[in-house]
């Protein structure tokens, strides 16, 4: 792999990566270009400086949706991950994850829909056009970043399998493949990794189906070939490597509540009020950051308030946590 590994960063580079973010800063607060250019340039140059790998992705869209915060760099995102299906170390996805091969790859739609039956990736995907996402993430581990990714609108593609009124609940699974995946060998968690949203929730323009990270293809370590994001819930219901999607009238149980109910519920929506059992989510460490930075704090819905507090009108979100 042409990435570099953490620690074989000098604090030179650094230092280096300071500079050009504080460069950026000053020119974004000169006027000298608009946050959507900005964005745009911090994407590619930030990417060419630090040998990303994967096929680049062609007419991609800029989203208005987008945050105009500095995305962490390539290195930052795919070098520390959670994906238990490749270790539970932050290194281990990107160190396990190299030789997965995510194409050939198929998807079946099951359930309430008048379209079930198996897709492969390129029906689910050419029929959409691809759009530039840059969004922050928020694990539930007290830790966040902000990513760009590429994708399309879960609710796009979701059309596609025309969900009947039955359909009141999606639920998705990762594959399950202990050859492919080493850490599923372990019993870390209940396989497969499984998520699930509401109707409402997977129909809301900013929820995404990742497949791409910095105008290129996705990294295995970050969920290739199809991988969700939900901005304004914690990072687990984002769930990787999607092969199947079932719409259903009951509620799904997402693995992490399947494992510890106490501490993961099914809506999972970031709230710097309702503290996990053994920790407070009232501040974040943002990554790359730097050792010596002082946490931030977190904000109802990962910042997403405006967008989605309406999802959840007359729920009590300290039970339904
Ligand atoms: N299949 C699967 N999906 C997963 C996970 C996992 O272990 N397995 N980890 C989740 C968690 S806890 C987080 S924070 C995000 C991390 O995404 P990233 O590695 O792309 O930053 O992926 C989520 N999706
Ligand atoms: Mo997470």
């Amino acid at each position: 792999m042409l990435i570099k590994r953490p620690n074989d960063v000098l604090p030179s580079e650094i230092t280096d990566e300071t500079v050009y973010l504080k460069r950026r800063e000053l020119l974004k607060r000169a006027g000298l270009v608009t946050a959507g250019a900005m964005a745009g340039h911090s994407v590619f140059a930030a990417a060419s400086e630090e040998d990303p790998s994967g096929r680049i992705l062609t007419d991609v869209r800029k989203s208005p949706l987008s945050t105009d915060e500095p995305p962490n760099s390539w290195r930052d995102i795919t070098t520390y991950n959670n994906y238990y299906e490749f270790g539970t170390g932050k290194e281990d996805p990107y160190q396990n994850a190299v030789d997965f091969k995510p194409r050939p790859w198929s998807v079946a739609i099951k359930g309430a829909c008048d379209k079930p039956g198996n897709y492969n990736y390129e029906d689910l995907v050419s029929p959409h056009v691809l759009e530039e996402r840059i969004y922050r993430l928020r694990c539930v581990e007290a830790w966040s970043m902000v990513v760009p990714w590429v994708g399309i609108p879960l609710a796009s593609m979701i059309k596609q399998f025309e969900p009947n009124s039955k359909a009141k609940y999606v639920r998705f699974k990762t594959l399950h493949d202990p050859k492919r995946m080493p850490g599923q060998r372990r019993g870390s968690l209940d396989w497969p990794y499984e998520e699930g949203l509401t109707m409402e929730e997977a129909m809301h323009p900013l929820t995404l189906m990742a497949v791409g990270l910095y105008g290129r293809e996705l990294p295995n370590q970050n969920g290739a070939p199809l991988r969700l994001v939900v901005p304004w819930k914690y990072g687990f219901k984002s769930i990787k490597a999607i092969v199947e999607i079932s719409f259903t009238s009951r509620r799904p149980r997402s693995s992490w509540e399947q494992a510890i109910p106490s501490e993961y519920g099914f809506y999972a929506n970031v709230n710097p009020e309702v503290s996990h059992p053994r920790w407070s989510q009232a501040r974040e460490r943002p990554i790359g950051a730097g050792v010596f930075a002082s946490k931030k704090p977190t904000l109802m819905f990962n910042g997403y308030a405006d967008q989605v507090a309406s999802l959840y009108t007359g729920l009590d979100l300290r039970k339904n946590f």
